[in-house]
């Protein structure tokens, strides 16, 4: 172990609710464990000087103001392994284009070289504190849910459920038939995004099929009478290659390019890709993709951060929605209480696992939900989460529905009118064809959730 450097990088008499009156600290908490026979506070203190000011042992070329910068470690509890330090505003970078804070630096800061640490174990961000001075110096969502209510013909306020789709299968279509399985679900539902691996694959080019999904969302339009929504893959390494697939995507929607959502695999895609399509198409609804997270944000996970954390850091940079798993009710790992993390980024205020996060007016980012979804399983969603304002991506619970796309997506529209209704499931398939045939279509997921359901349904779950 290098020297104890608690007596610098730790006063455990810093009161929390000070350092937050103060407005002069960002505030983080950690899961973190020593490694075997080290001392908490010391391990602790050599972290937050990994993270901030400090190395692992004392530089001639310290002086008084770097103390001034110091992260503190100001709340040990060895038993529960939290711990938490407070980081001073002036250590994070600031642009030198416009003054205004970047994540990454957060994050290389706060969960950077102290992953790695040789007498750590492990440490992860549990929950962070940005005080209204940091809140300020992010960008924030330029545009939010209410855009699309908008343009769906909603209310903008509680606008409600939007049924969106994923194209499946995840790759292997080529142009024609990617954008009939568009045009097919577009005749039921609102809302279709990319899969987070479609972009310009050899067999299904963008500059080909981005305009025959053009012409998918038109026909459906005028078929249905209602407006569509598409969210565009833009991912890729390279700042000018997403800008050049963006731009291709605004002009090839032309008139209805407001109804183009851009989809970015921001978690493998990282920081800078997010904020690159949130300042180059600030009128674009910015789609956020988490693909990879599961990496570190696994429960089984003692490294990285949360899902929690990952979706509060999607807000800062300005995500108008990003994917905040299924609460247990799909197939993605999750449960029940993971609504927190719904709450924390549409609210403007809210108690995290840790914190009290006040946003400050800062335009709420809306909950994606998405992996495994269909009929079946939004009810008991809708029941946990408590509201409907989100975006529904189901995949296999459209293109999945044995009568049809359409068939899938209007079975999603009507389970969230029959929670909405706190009507019996069962007693409404009985009035509602797609809703009953979701059943037939699951029938797995039926028998695990209302038992006895063939006799109850009969012939309505029987014909298309
Ligand atoms: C869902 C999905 C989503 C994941 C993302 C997929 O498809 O498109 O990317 O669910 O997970 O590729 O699996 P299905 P999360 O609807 O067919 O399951 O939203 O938790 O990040
Ligand atoms: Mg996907």
């Amino acid at each position: 172990m290098a020297l104890d450097q608690s007596a610098r990088y730790s006063d455990l008499s810093l009161k929390e609710a000070d350092l937050i009156a103060g407005g002069n600290h960002i505030l983080v908490a950690y899961k973190m464990k020593p490694k075997g026979g080290i001392g908490y506070l010391e391990a602790a203190a050599h972290f937050a000087a990994e993270s901030s000011t400090g190395t692992n042992v004392e530089v001639s070329t310290t002086d008084d103001f770097t103390k001034g910068v110091d992260a503190l470690v100001y709340y040990i509890d060895e038993a529960t392994e939290d711990m938490r330090i407070a980081y001073p505003l002036d250590l994070f970078d600031r642009n030198i284009t416009d003054g205004r804070m970047m994540i990454v630096s957060f994050l290389t800061l706060c969960i950077g070289n102290n992953q790695g640490m040789g007498d750590i174990e492990y440490g992860q961000m549990i929950d962070f504190y940005v005080p209204d001075r940091a809140i300020q110096l992010f960008d924030g969502p330029s545009k939010d849910i209410s855009d699309l209510w908008r343009i769906l013909g909603r209310p903008i306020k509680d606008g409600g459920y939007i049924a969106g789709t994923i194209i499946k299968p995840k790759l292997g279509l080529r142009p024609e038939p990617f954008a009939a399985a568009a045009y097919q679900f577009w005749l039921g539902g609102d809302f279709i995004k990319n899969d987070e691996p479609q972009g310009n694959q050899t067999f299904c080019p963008s500059k080909k099929v981005i305009p025959l999904v053009y012409d998918s969302l038109k026909r459906a339009q005028d078929e249905t009478g209602q407006a569509k929504l598409f969210s565009a893959n833009i991912t890729a390494d390279d700042h000018y290659e997403m800008c050049a697939r963006a731009d291709f995507i605004l002009e090839t929607f032309g008139p209805d390019a407001d109804k183009v959502a851009f989809l970015v695999d921001g978690f493998v895609g990282g920081p800078g890709m997010i904020t690159t399509a949130r300042r180059q198409y600030p009128n674009q609804y910015l789609h956020y993709h988490r693909a990879g997270h599961g990496m570190i944000t696994s429960p089984s996970s003692t490294r990285g951060y949360t899902a929690f954390v990952l979706a509060k850091i999607s807000r800062l940079q300005g995500a108008s929605g990003i994917h905040v798993g299924t609460m247990g009710y799909g197939k993605m790992e999750g449960g029940a209480d993971d609504k927190i993390i719904a709450y924390m980024i549409e609210r403007d205020e809210c108690q995290g696992p840790v914190y009290f996060q006040k946003w400050h007016g800062m335009k709420p980012t809306t909950p994606i939900i998405s992996g495994g979804m269909n009929a079946l399983r939004l009810p008991g969603f809708f029941q946990n989460l408590g509201h409907g304002n989100v975006i529904n991506t189901a995949g296999g619970g459209a293109y999945g529905h044995i009568d049809s796309p359409a068939a899938g997506a209007i079975s999603l529209r009507q389970s969230y009118e029959c929670w909405k209704a706190g009507a019996d499931p069962i007693e409404f398939a009985k009035e509602h064809k797609e809703f009953a045939r979701a059943f037939t279509s699951f029938p797995h997921d039926a028998d695990k959730l209302f038992p006895g359901w063939r006799d109850k349904l009969g012939a309505a779950a029987e014909h298309k």
